[in-house]
């Protein structure tokens, strides 16, 4: 007879999730590495209860602050560990199940797995309405976790304990594909959690989901083959799937033999830049002159794991050549076919082996390779104008910041960031130094992903020295997993950068010819946010949650600031208030609709400007 066990749903879900993991390339990985929790009356009795019986080790528990900042926390590590593996995160019913939202969204986006567990009302509806319970009188079915149905990848409600059965292979299998990860939602009924049922013992067996690498189909591959020897002026643009398929080593020796340069996304930037001078970083809206200029001009564009989102494509304006076509090496065919692209369904590594040695002795033209490195070294010099920061007194600017950054942290360091204007200033000016070292959350740029996200990151490698680089604005959004961090003696280095406010967002309304209007971080007078700046003091509040924390006002501060966290083994805050500079200059465009009616002379001139911009729109079919 089926040996059976008699276990709650809760309990069930516990033990399963012990026991699940990934594999490739012959190593496994645990799947599941822990929850993330928040307890309420939803889960407190059912999967609370349950964690703390079985969970034990295997499964150990985290305690967030905020519900959004434990997706992103786990998100972070599954960034972190390029996919392999991720956290379950377990919230209570109602506003602790909807904070989840824009986690959600975040991970899906990102594509990065997490396995979502709100407490839902009760399937058994005695007691309607329960604490926190929106009712739909036309729908008593239906709760405020169907909000989480468009940001999830998969969204189930366990409305009975076995079917459990079903659901969780399917979620762990959506879960564990790079093709299909992102947000999985399993709706937990209060009642249900508690609910008992025979479970049958091979259920909680090890289960192994193996990633194998495949090529594409000869047909395609001879193609692709075909398109780069044909074409004059190939570019590969390299996006988070090269790393995630830990693809960086194929990617080296390819672009050794072939000589074809390598623009980033802000997710491709994950790559060793030092790899190859012919590694020209960030390409698109946030990009550099070198690598938008190299794009911009080429007859072939070899895109590898982008979701070719507008910031890469500076809203199709980012590819002039009239001829240009593109090859995209995807494990999501929905990605592989955008932009009328050669769609290789496939793994980019063992793609990008298989393409090297059918390639053979082939190289890009010297007259090419020439032009590249011009650009680069042109754009080497720029840049160096930009970080380049004086040995004075004075505030620091962001640039500055940036230089003295890049140039004094370890090379195996990580610099997580998200939102504001770093992202952008980022992916031009920073030089990533090692694999990893550079995490951008730039898919649903979330302000408040920062802190979050280093501790995910200090979580999945601890032997790495984590910054959280972010502005006055996402850090009074979210930051209290300082606390987090320091009740887990888990250290990581946040670096607040104030310039009184969203000024990205200013800079972007001035950019289309609005004036000054709710973006700073002003006290109100009778004409609006007009006042004084408000005097917040960053360092006094995150020495009130534990961290240590210093003031940088010039280089020689931030330097020594720099020391004294590496130094310390607790988590520290570097509080760095800005000096204005002009912008980082931009070397593309993006669509942002400019008012097609106003009385303001700006707005009128940045409309016309709009309409001329909008005729370099190219759309591939
Ligand atoms: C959760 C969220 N809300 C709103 C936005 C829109 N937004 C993008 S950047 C930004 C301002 C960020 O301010 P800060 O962190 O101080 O960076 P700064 O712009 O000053 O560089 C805003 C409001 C966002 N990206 N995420
Ligand atoms: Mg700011």
């Amino acid at each position: 007879m089926e040996s059976k066990e008699w276990l709650t749903t809760a309990g069930a879900l516990v033990k399963f999730l012990k026991n699940q993991y990934i594999k490739r390339d012959g190593i496994e990985h645990r799947l599941i590495n822990g929850v993330f929790g928040i307890f309420g009356h939803g889960n407190v009795a059912g999967l609370g209860q349950a964690l703390q019986e079985l969970g034990g080790a295997d499964l150990p528990f985290f305690q967030p602050k905020n519900e959004q900042a434990m997706v992103h926390g786990a998100i972070a590590f599954s960034k972190a560990r390029r996919g392999l593996g991720t956290f379950a995160c377990t919230t209570s019913i109602g506003p602790g199940a909807t904070n989840l939202v824009t986690g959600a969204a975040t991970a899906t986006i990102n594509r990065l797995p997490v396995l979502l567990l709100p407490g839902d009302i009760f399937a058994n509806r005695s007691g309607v309405p329960v604490l926190q319970q929106l009712e739909h009188p036309h729908s008593p079915d239906m709760s405020v976790n169907d909000c989480l149905k468009p940001v999830s990848r998969y969204w189930d409600r366990i409305n009975r304990p076995e079917q459990l059965l079903q659901a969780l292979p399917e979620a762990m299998g959506v879960l564990s594909r790079p093709e299909t990860a992102g947000a999985v939602t399993l709706a937990l009924p209060q009642d249900v959690q508690a609910e008992a049922f025979l479970f049958p013992r091979i259920f909680f067996e090890k289960r192994v989901y193996a990633l194998n690498r495949n090529l594409p189909c000869d047909e395609e591959m001879n193609l692709a083959i075909q398109l780069i020897k044909k074409s004059e002026r190939p570019v590969i643009i390299a996006g988070g799937g090269v790393f995630y398929s830990d693809a960086g080593e194929a990617l080296r020796e390819f672009v050794k033999s072939t000589h074809i340069p390598v623009a980033m996304t802000q997710a491709g930037k994950s790559l060793n830049e030092q790899d190859s001078n012919f590694y020209l970083g960030g390409v698109g809206v946030t990009g550099n002159l070198a690598a938008n200029s190299i794009v911009r001009d080429s007859d072939l564009v070899i895109v590898l794991g982008s979701r070719l989102s507008d910031f890469t494509t500076a809203s199709k304006t980012q590819f002039q050549n009239s001829k240009v076509k593109f090859v995209s090496v995807n494990l999501d065919r929905h990605d592989a076919q955008k932009h009328g692209s050669l769609a290789l369904i496939s793994d980019i590594r063992v793609t990008l082996v298989g393409l090297r040695s059918a390639l053979g002795s082939y190289r890009i033209s010297q007259e090419y390779e020439q032009r590249i490195l011009a650009v680069a070294e042109t754009w080497n010099k720029t840049r160096n104008e930009i970080i380049e920061s004086l040995d004075s007194d004075d505030l620091l600017s962001q640039s500055e910041v940036i230089g003295v950054l890049n140039a004094t942290v370890d090379r195996d360091s990580v610099i997580v960031h998200a939102a504001g204007g770093l992202p952008g200033d980022l992916h031009k000016l920073w030089r990533t130094t090692s694999e990893g070292n550079y995490h951008s959350e730039y898919g649903y740029s979330c302000m408040g992903y920062e802190i979050a996200g280093a501790l995910g990151v200090a979580l999945a490698d601890p032997k790495r020295e984590v910054f959280a680089v972010l502005g006055d604005g996402s850090y009074l959004m979210l930051n209290h997993e300082i606390v987090t961090s320091l009740q887990e003696g888990i250290k990581i280095t946040v670096i607040l950068l104030d310039n009184h406010g969203f000024q990205c967002i200013q800079n972007l309304q001035k950019s289309c010819g609005s004036q000054s209007f709710g973006n700073e971080f002003r006290s109100r007078e009778k004409s609006g946010l007009s006042g004084d700046v408000l005097k917040i003091d960053y360092a006094l509040n995150a020495k009130s949650l534990g961290a240590e924390a210093f003031t940088a006002t010039n280089k020689k501060a931030f330097i020594d600031a720099l020391e004294k966290c590496k130094n310390s083994s607790k988590t520290c805050l570097i509080y760095i208030p800005l000096r204005p500079r002009k912008p980082v200059p931009a070397y593309s465009w993006w669509d942002v609709p400019v008012s097609q009616v106003s009385e303001d002379e700006g707005v009128k001139i940045v409309r016309k400007k709009y309409e001329e911009a909008l005729e370099k729109k190219h759309f591939y079919y």
